[in-house]
């Protein structure tokens, strides 16, 4: 078989493992918490944030070198989804309530 025919059927295979691969996990937000105070995901995972409070939250999300990713106004009742797309360690945080706080590691 062909080295190029060989290449772009792992190229397929490793595409395809991602696409199984990828998953998405939801966070509560209630009492101005999150549900979970950490969570460990794989690259290309998505975390959807639930706001079930009666506020409106406004999800930064900050990584090692602290750039910060802003989710924008979040009202009640709404969902936001966030992809991690590389690894690290990620912090979440609410612009609008200093205690929420939570850790995602990205393998
Ligand atoms: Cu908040």
């Amino acid at each position: 078989m062909p080295i190029v025919k060989i290449v772009t059927a792992a190229a397929l295979l490793i595409a395809f493992g991602a696409t199984v691969r990828a998953a998405s996990l939801t966070i509560e937000q209630s009492g101005q918490h999150f549900s979970d105070r950490s969570a460990t995901i794989s690259h290309g995972d998505s975390l959807t944030f639930s706001n079930a409070d009666d506020v409106s939250h406004n999800i930064i999300v900050v990584d090692e070198a602290e750039h910060e990713s802003d989710l924008g106004l979040q009202k009640p009742g709404e969902k936001l989804t966030f992809e991690f797309d590389r690894a690290g360690r990620f912090k979440i945080r609410c612009n609008i309530h200093p205690g929420m706080k939570m850790n995602v590691t990205v393998k």
